[in-house]
């Protein structure tokens, strides 16, 4: 039977994407969008129900009561086969975390080529959390020991890793309680596997208290760890001007796209392409110079620190490539389709694996290692140059939005209060205050089965109206970006009352741009700083807060939204549940998602649920703000006490006399 083939317009709501759906169709060229309508998700194994964990099997359970070979029952199927997903995602990040230290150690120790360490203020706030003396020392020198720590933090077999230190005290005070927290990063995937093989842990609660332990491991673990070195070796990102979408790529020159994850080579060829002897080379090849542009993660890490574009989020590293203007992408780790080779050939695209642990049939390899980084991305973009006279006919979709990304933690503490009062209480006032209703996270992947890009800026635009912040990393910060969301006054007519009149006093877009997907623990940080504020109850879980991930589809999304829940959060997942049990639901295949719903609330003040419809998700999302602002005392949320005070009203102002314009101001006529 022909599968339904969705059009452009339903498959993606960006039109630069709309644009490429329509060539790939005239091309007849197969995309994840087109895949996926060809193929239909397994249900039994989308529900969770399927265990594939040994030779027994497959067992695909359909109904009440039904057991695997060996007597398993759906829940504690589903409870493993979501574990497994979890300590994937925080091994993932986490082996990313690894990467960063021994890169930190490596600079540290003058071993490397082309690095430096960029950030020494943080460097030293970030070793004196850990005890580690910074008086006097060069910079150098506390890295280094820096480094060691965090490097002994994945191997480390007893005790606590050092990391969880930074969480609010009652919160870290219950995770002992409830046994949760991580011995050792590593230790945690592993026993993760341990306990699914075959024959072990059987209690659906036990195994999800240890994907607690295991997502811990990741978010005040490995992913903080990233982004603390990633900050401290290329800058903490401020605030910066930046382009995203397509429309970023360029007919005149040799077009570089940087995909995946790690920053430490993208770096490098940010240096590399700015260097003469590249863009000299580039001109000799009959190009202008070397035109950089990231995809997915890797486009968020040099977009917030360097302004590089994003050519887009996960669903456009295959366009990217269908414009036949990229000569390179290279890749590093994470999120790379292996339908990038086959495409890549059909155009003169090189595909460059760069990572020791990611090779791809069909792919060049140039292995890169921090010791002759610059070399190596010199060399990576001479094959791009070299590859800029096989170029044939280019369909560059003029599509790009401005954005400014870059809100780290530090910026937004020192953005709220400026250099002497650096301070979250202006946040924390306009919470109590009403202005803001609440903050939101929406955060996370695209996912061909829903239509690009369209649930991120559906929650996000009703959310701003109902005068939520909104903070955003990974491809929903792209998604975001895209659409331009994420540009000062902009989107403030789109904004709430309240909201706009704190956006417009601080000078800052309504939808901030926290950075990739391993800087989510900025977000952990900021809820920290937010408790350590006060005024916001003593623990993460009283914060009226919630996350989202509306397009998921990644491991590691499932391990976030596990150590938020575990942190305190109230959590949302759009698409399908990898728990849902089968349609025609029977109670007991429900037992998984109520645990970690209602059962993990009890427990952690936080919950995961997955929730189909974006209206729903939004109404749960407010419903659960305005039930944390009461539950602190605050006074209802009431958008008509606002909105008096923002530029609009100055501007009108301006208009009057100014006896009338002071009286306006400040209630009592004033003698001129
Ligand atoms: Ni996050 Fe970043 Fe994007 Fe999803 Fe992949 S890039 S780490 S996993 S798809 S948001």
């Amino acid at each position: 039977m022909a599968k339904k083939m969705r059009t452009p317009e339903e498959r993606t709501i960006d039109p630069a994407a709309q644009q490429m759906l329509v060539w790939a169709d005239e091309l007849e060229i197969g995309t994840a969008f087109s895949r996926a309508d060809q193929m239909a998700p397994c249900n039994i194994g989308g529900a969770g129900m399927c265990c594939k964990i040994c030779g027994m099997g497959p067992c695909r359970l359909t109904k009440e009561g039904d057991t695997g070979v060996c007597g398993a029952t759906i829940d504690t199927i589903q409870a493993r086969n979501l574990i497994r997903a979890i300590a994937a995602g925080a091994a993932a990040h986490s082996d990313h975390g690894r990467d960063m230290a021994f890169i930190l150690k490596a600079v540290a120790n003058g071993e490397t080529e082309g690095y430096r360490i960029r950030d020494i203020a943080k460097l030293r706030i970030v070793a004196q959390k850990y005890g580690i003396e910074i008086e006097g020392r060069p910079p150098e020198e506390i890295a280094n020991e820096l480094a060691d720590l965090y490097i002994s933090q994945f191997g480390q077999q007893k005790g606590e890793v050092v990391v969880v230190g930074r969480a609010p005290e009652k919160r870290l005070k219950l995770w002992r309680e409830l046994g949760v927290i991580p011995r050792g990063i590593d230790r945690e995937v592993v026993e993760a596997l341990h306990r699914t093989h075959i024959g072990d842990d059987q209690d659906p609660e036990h195994i999800l208290n240890h994907a607690v332990r295991t997502a811990l491991a990741d978010g005040w673990g490995g992913s903080m760890i990233a982004t603390d070195v990633s900050d401290i070796l290329f800058g903490t990102p401020a605030p910066i001007l930046g382009e995203a979408n397509l429309g970023v790529l360029k007919d005149d020159m040799v077009n570089v796209i940087v995909h995946g994850h790690e920053p430490t080579l993208s770096q490098m060829i940010v240096a590399a392409s700015q260097d003469p002897e590249i863009i000299e080379y580039a001109k000799q090849a009959g190009a202008k110079g070397v035109n950089l542009a990231g995809i997915c993660c890797t486009a968020n890490e040099i977009l917030m620190r360097q302004g590089i574009p994003a050519a887009g989020n996960f669903l456009h590293q295959e366009l990217s490539i269908l414009t036949g203007s990229v000569e390179a992408m290279v890749v590093d780790v994470q999120c790379i389709m292996q339908a990038l080779v086959g495409l890549a050939e059909k155009f003169h695209t090189k595909v460059i694996t760069t990572s020791p642990k990611v090779k791809i049939k069909g792919a060049t390899h140039i292995e890169f290692d921090e010791k002759h980084a610059l070399t190596t991305a010199k060399r990576i973009l001479k094959v791009a140059i070299d590859n800029y006279a096989n170029r044939g006919q280019t369909k560059i979709p003029q599509v790009k939005e401005k954005l400014i990304p870059g809100f780290s933690h530090e910026y937004i503490n020192y953005m709220l209060g400026g250099s002497y009062r650096a301070s979250f209480r202006p946040l924390n006032d306009a919470i109590r205050d009403g202005r803001i209703r609440g903050v939101a996270a929406i955060v996370g992947c695209n996912n061909p089965r829903s239509k690009q890009d369209y649930l991120h800026v559906k929650v996000t635009r009703d959310l701003l109206q109902q005068d939520v912040l909104v903070v955003e990393t990974g491809c929903g910060a792209i998604a975001a970006a895209k659409l331009g969301l994420l540009l000062g006054e902009a989107g403030l007519d789109q904004v709430g009352p309240g909201l706009r009149e704190v956006c417009e006093t601080i000078g800052i877009p309504p939808v901030l741009h926290m950075g990739s997907c391993v800087d989510n623990t900025r977000i952990l940080t900021v809820l920290t700083q937010m408790v350590e504020e006060g005024g916001l109850g003593d623990d993460i879980d009283q914060i009226p807060a919630v996350g989202l991930a509306p397009e998921w589809m990644s491991e590691k999304a499932l391990a976030i939204g596990t150590y938020c829940v575990a942190s305190g959060a109230y959590v949302m997942f759009g698409g399908a549940s990898p728990v849902s049990g089968m349609p025609d639901k029977v109670s007991d295949s429900d037992a998984v998602s109520h645990y970690i719903s209602e059962g993990w609330e009890k427990l952690y003040g936080g919950k995961l649920e997955f929730v189909g419809d974006p209206d729903e998700m939004v109404r749960r999302a407010l419903e659960h703000i305005d039930k944390k602002r009461a539950a602190l005392g605050l006074r209802p949320y009431n958008p008509d006490q606002f909105g008096d005070s923002g530029d609009e009203r100055m501007l009108a102002l301006e208009e009057l006399p100014l006896a009338q314009k002071r009286e306006a101001l400040y209630g009592v006529a004033v003698e001129a």
